[in-house]
Formats: structure tokens, C-alpha cells, sequence
């Protein structure tokens, strides 16, 4: 039997997401499209198994296919990063950064990172999540002169002036919103001058990583935290890595027993068929197009006279700031309009933000999703000037319908292999 007869509602459900997916631009930075052989491996009789443990030291029977399913997740994350301990069970992102938090920190202990409205991430500070509730994160920020050429990206004086004032025990780096070059041998400078560990969020950036089109997270990094569906293309789920025995040992007693139960086994699975295409020389061409995809983006939104975060891009997102060409147009009313005309994109909080979070003044734009889908340099300028069409559109019903037929047409031009 299959779905369709035994549960029609949930299967007309998806039928119509797929329908949507495939009609749709994915702009959003942080998604991709993953592969049929991901999803095979996803949704098959490995979500059946309680699995709790390691390999070779699990609480359950029947595990020994598991072991082998695991390890070899393990052992490609190791090679795809190029390092010596991998915890591949982490549920999430987040659940992989508390994991680290629970393993490196007590309450009420000091850890550096860039705030929410900088380009952070919740989980490194906010004070609406437990990393800001039972920690104390000191921050710091971006440059922000504009007279200067290089505003918009961290701000190494105020990094250590932060470490001096008040010597965290771990200094974080890794973003949700940041266009740039993350540079590890510099924030490793500095964490090592003042005696804090580096942890590296790379959630957004890995996939770069992993396809040599972002510099390399180890050995600068002493952690490494990434979720394994952004860029690097798998299925939703967080990892762990370090090149400390001792700190590996602390990460793994805090992902279980300390913070989770059983792991995700067909999740794992996932991860491993991700990994295994991950390491394929094809990986690497799709990792430099990404770059290649939202350079030419960046080019394009310039020349249409749109403000950029850093004015470009060294990676995979562009951050627009809507207010100089539009101060009227918040990001959530762009966002909207972006999705009626079939791309789909995320407001998003911009460097000296003016409006609330749930309003603000930024779209942030990817091109992961797209280059998976086969788009090149001018294919995304084309959707540039869709972009450009529909911000200025002021909302105009026939803009909106040109725009949406246009998305369609570069749909169809660009199917969606799943
Ligand atoms: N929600 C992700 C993003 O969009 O960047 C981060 O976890």
C-alpha cells in the first residue's frame, strides 16, 4: 500500500510541497536540495532501531550494522573537515552547539561571540536561548565606519578588546548572516594571546569548507560545529569536531547520555551518503559555483544601486539593506512580495538595524539552492533583475505576474532532481 491510499491528506501534503519546491526559487542562505540518494537513505528501516551509545558501545542489541552505518559517517566527516574526532549523532545545529556549551561550561560562564543583529546565530548568546540564559556572552562586533573599506566585517580591535576585558573561555566565530572570509588563523591569533579556546560555528559556510571555496576550519579551530544541510547538501542534523582527545571524550558524554537519547540512525545514514558525495571531485566544482553564483548576485544588486552588508560577498549570501533605495520597504514586506513572484528568501536583521526583528530592513539571499539546481553567472543575473523588478514594484499586480511567469520559466529551465 503506499501512502496515498492509507493516508491521503499527509500525501496530498507533499505532493503539494513538491510541486511548490519545484516551481519555486530557493534563495533562502541556510536550505538546499539534497539528493534522492540522501532521502533513500533517510527513509528507510534505520529509523526503526534504538541505537543509544557509540559504536561498539552501545545499550542495545541489534546494533552492529549501526556501528558500521556510524563509523563511516564519523570517518568521512573526519576527512571531509581533515580531522581527528567527528560526533556525527547531534539531532541539529543548535543541539550540537549545547552539546558543546553543556561539555565546556558551567553556569554563569563567559564565552565571546558576535551578536544576533551582527550576523549571530541564537544559540551563540541570545538571551532568548539557553546559551544567553545560563551563560554570560560578552560580544563583539562589525566594523562600522562606513568611511572605511572594510566595513561590514568583524572587527578584529573589538574582538580583543573584548578577550582583554574579560578573558572568556572560549572565543566563537561562525555566523548566520555574514558575507566574509571567516579568517581562523586570525581569531586564533587572538584566542590563543588570550588563553580561550576557538569554537568555530561554520553551519553556514561548511559545504564551502568542505569543497575548498572557503579557507579550512582546522587546525586553527579547537571545535568545530556545523549543521550538515546548508551547504554541505544532507539532511537536517548538526556534527561535532575537534582535534582534542579530551574535549572529543566531554563532547560526546554531553550529546549522550547528556543531552540526547537515541541518535537519529537513518539520519546518520543520510549524513554518511552526504558526506560520500561530499568528498566527490563534482563537490568541488558545485562549492566554487556557489561562490561564483552569489559574487555575480552581489555584482548585479550593486549595479542596480542596492546597498550590500560589506558591499559583497566572499561566500555564499548576499545581505541587502533595502533602506537607501527604499526607506518605506521593510525586509518582511520584500520577503512577501519575493515569494508571490516565486523566489523565497528570509528578512533579515541588517548592521545598524533600525525596524524590530519581526519587520526589519535587510533580505538575505543564497545561492546554494540554486547552483544545486544547475543555475550559472548569468542565469542568476537574470534572477537579479527579478529581484530588482520586484522590490521596485511597489507591490503592482501585473510587475508581480511578469516576475512570477519569469520564475516559472527558469523553473521549468532548471528542474529539481529528487
Ligand atoms: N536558521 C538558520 C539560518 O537561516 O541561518 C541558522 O540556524
Amino acid at each position: 500500500m503506499s501512502l496515498s491510499q492509507t493516508d491521503p491528506q499527509i500525501a496530498d501534503m507533499i505532493a503539494r510541497e513538491t510541486k511548490r519546491q519545484e516551481s519555486t526559487l530557493e534563495m533562502i542562505a541556510s536550505e538546499n536540495l539534497t539528493s534522492a540518494e540522501v532521502m533513500e537513505a533517510q527513509g528507510s528501516v534505520l529509523t526503526n532501531k534504538y541505537a543509544e551509545g557509540y559504536p561498539g558501545k552501545r545499550y542495545y542489541s541489534g546494533c552492529g550494522i549501526y556501528d558500521e552505518i556510524e563509523q563511516l559517517a564519523i570517518d568521512r566527516a573526519k576527512q571531509l573537515f581533515n580531522c581527528e574526532y567527528a560526533n556525527v549523532q547531534p539531532h541539529s545545529g543548535a543541539n550540537a552547539n549545547f552539546a558543546v556549551q553543556l561539555a565546556l561550561f558551567n553556569p554563569g560562564d563567559t564565552f565571546a561571540a558576535i551578536e544576533l543583529s551582527n550576523g549571530g546565530h541564537l544559540t551563540h548568546g541570545s538571551p532568548v536561548n539557553v546559551s544567553g540564559k545560563w551563560l554570560k556572552p560578552v560580544t563583539y562586533t562589525l566594523v562600522q565606519d562606513e568611511a572605511r573599506s572594510d566595513w561590514g566585517y568583524v572587527d578584529f580591535d573589538s574582538v580583543e578588546a573584548v578577550l582583554k576585558e574579560h578573558r572568556p573561555k572560549v572565543l566563537m566565530c561562525g555566523y548566520s548572516a555574514y558575507p566574509r572570509t571567516i579568517d581562523f588563523p586570525k581569531f586564533r591569533e587572538l584566542a590563543d594571546k588570550y588563553g580561550a579556546l576557538l569554537w568555530a560555528d561554520v553551519a553556514h559556510v561548511a559545504g564551502l569548507i568542505a569543497g575548498g571555496a572557503h579557507p579550512a576550519c582546522f587546525p586553527h579551530c579547537h571545535i568545530v560545529t556545523t549543521t550538515t544541510h546548508k551547504t554541505l547538501r544532507g539532511p537536517r542534523g548538526g556534527l561535532i569536531m575537534t582535534n582534542d582527545e579530551a574535549l572529543a571524550k566531554k563532547f560526546n558524554s554531553a550529546v549522550f547520555p547528556g543531552s540526547q537519547g537515541g541518535p537519529l540512525m537513518h539520519v546518520i545514514a543520510a549524513k554518511a551518503v552526504a558526506f560520500g558525495e561530499d568528498l566527490k571531485p563534482e563537490f568541488k566544482t558545485y562549492s566554487a559555483q556557489v561562490v561564483k553564483n552569489a559574487k555575480r548576485l552581489a555584482k548585479e544588486l550593486v549595479d542596480r544601486g542596492y546597498k550590500l552588508a560589506s558591499r559583497g560577498t566572499d561566500n555564499h549570501l548576499v545581505l541587502i539593506d533595502l533602506r537607501p533605495t527604499d526607506a518605506e520597504l521593510s525586509g518582511k514586506v520584500a520577503s512577501a512580495w519575493l515569494e508571490q513572484v516565486g523566489i523565497i528568501a528570509n528578512m533579515n536583521s541588517v548592521p545598524n538595524e533600525t525596524r524590530s526583528p519581526f519587520q526589519t530592513s535587510g533580505v538575505r539571499l543564497g545561492t546554494p539552492a540554486l547552483t544545486t539546481r544547475g543555475l550559472k553567472e548569468d542565469d542568476v543575473a537574470k534572477v537579479a533583475d527579478i529581484i530588482d523588478r520586484t522590490f521596485r514594484s511597489k507591490g503592482d499586480a501585473g510587475v508581480i505576474a511578469k516576475a512570477r511567469a519569469d520564475v516559472l520559466a527558469m523553473c521549468e529551465r532548471f528542474p529539481m532532481k529528487h
